[in-house]
């Protein structure tokens, strides 16, 4: 397939998008195979059947690098109780948080999580979104950790998308073990790791690390156990606290640190040394109504890449929108719709550790996202627009 008239911002770290105007993207077998001025386009391509853009821009296809979609039950009446004073830890240490998704998605079956997920993963696909990044983390108990990534892994043979899962054991202390959050990293979180490793269901492991949930020697263990099988590391971190987290995962050369709101100078020097991807999540900081920013200038000054994501949960972050979180992240933080558009595109990917996606260029997968916009800051400007036209998939419409 080739598409002509199209303004291309092909995100592939040229400066202003890599935007080429009168431009033609060349697609065979599912990859991209030559994308340019449309002056410039050989002979060869000219024969493929065509598809004119009418001038609109076509841009990577978006990649949601964090999102925790597969979960049952949602959390309204928290925050109605939020609204009425309470904090996200006083819900948390109420018995509420984290651990009452534990209770709706330990009672539910895999095709309940898979149908609940997929709501929300019609909402991200419909924004142009092909690449999704899914967490376990609410099951806290091998069974039901099996359960959510099994779920997630079957997302991707219902709809038209990638899946990478993550494997969260170490999200939160289940209530069978509270106050024994160790005795449960080495019965529970470790055992079930090696579990769905066994079983092909693990891309990457994640874990929260925070006063509410682990502390940066439990995560240790984990990422030990990670590190052992193989399998790259990724971090929630300094997200209500600064516990060392982006240091500690930086020490285990992770994918990303995540959240970020209490980073320092400091950690986004090791984060940049580690080469670990910054994952910017405006829909908690929102949510939570938190009032420190993460360091994104410290981030820019010290080169460390810069990915934004929904955290799609049913807690701090109930939000399917991407375009939003782009919106937010420049609101918000004061990132630029262009570093807010690679944060979803080129980073998101590098995030992931995916190298075939998230930019224009010949050789990587045919993913795209054709946008009724004239200029790619558009999609960061609106708030609550969907402008996607057409979404291709590995080469298909
Ligand atoms: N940080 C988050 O923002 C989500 N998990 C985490 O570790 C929140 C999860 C929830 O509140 O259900
Ligand atoms: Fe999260």
């Amino acid at each position: 397939m080739l598409l002509l008239n199209a303004t291309v911002a092909a995100m592939d770290g040229a400066p202003a998008y890599g935007l080429v105007g009168k431009g033609a993207v060349a697609i065979r077998a599912g990859r991209i195979a030559w994308a340019g001025p449309a002056s410039e386009l050989s002979g060869e391509f000219k024969l493929d059947e065509s598809l004119d853009l009418e001038g609109r821009l076509v841009t990577p296809a978006l990649i949601d690098c964090h999102t925790h979609v597969v979960h049952g039950g949602n959390r309204a009446r928290e925050f109605e109780m939020r609204l009425e004073g309470a904090t996200y830890e006083q819900v948390a240490r109420a018995g509420g948080g984290i651990v009452s998704t534990v209770a709706a998605t330990r009672a539910a079956s895999e095709s309940d999580l898979i149908a609940g997920a997929l709501t929300r993963v019609d909402a991200m696909i419909a924004e142009g979104v092909t690449t999704i990044e899914i967490k376990s983390g609410y099951g806290l108990d091998i069974e039901n950790e099996l359960k959510m990534l099994r779920a997630a892994k079957a997302v991707a043979t219902q709809r038209p998308v990638r899946v990478r899962t993550s494997y969260l054991g170490a999200h939160a202390v289940p209530p069978e073990y509270k106050g024994r959050p160790d005795a449960y990293i080495d019965e529970v979180c470790i055992p079930a790791l090696e579990a769905a490793h066994a079983e092909g269901l693990v891309d990457a492991v994640d874990g929260f690390c925070e006063g509410i949930a682990f502390s940066p020697e439990q995560i240790a263990r984990v990422f030990d156990k990670a590190k052992a099988l193989g399998i790259p590391v990724k971090l929630h971190a300094e997200q209500l606290s600064n516990l060392g987290g982006a240091r500690l995962a930086s020490s285990y050369g992770a994918l990303s640190a995540d959240h970020l709101e209490y980073a320092s100078a400091a950690d986004a020097e090791a984060m940049a040394k580690a080469g670990s991807v910054a994952v910017i999540l405006p829909g908690a900081f929102y949510t939570l109504r938190e009032t420190q920013a993460p360091p994104i200038e410290a981030f820019r000054i010290h080169g460390v890449a810069m990915a934004v994501a929904t955290d799609c949960n049913p807690g701090s972050s109930p939000m399917s929108s991407l375009l939003l979180s782009m919106n937010m992240a420049c609101t918000l933080f004061r990132m630029t719709p262009e570093e807010a558009l690679a944060g979803v595109t080129r980073n998101a990917a590098r995030a992931l550790g995916l190298e075939d996606a998230g930019q224009i260029k010949p050789g990587l997968r045919a993913d795209l996202a054709i946008w009724d916009v004239e200029h790619p800051a558009e999609l960061a400007y609106r708030i609550g627009f969907n402008p996607l036209w057409k979404r291709i998939f590995g080469g298909a419409l």
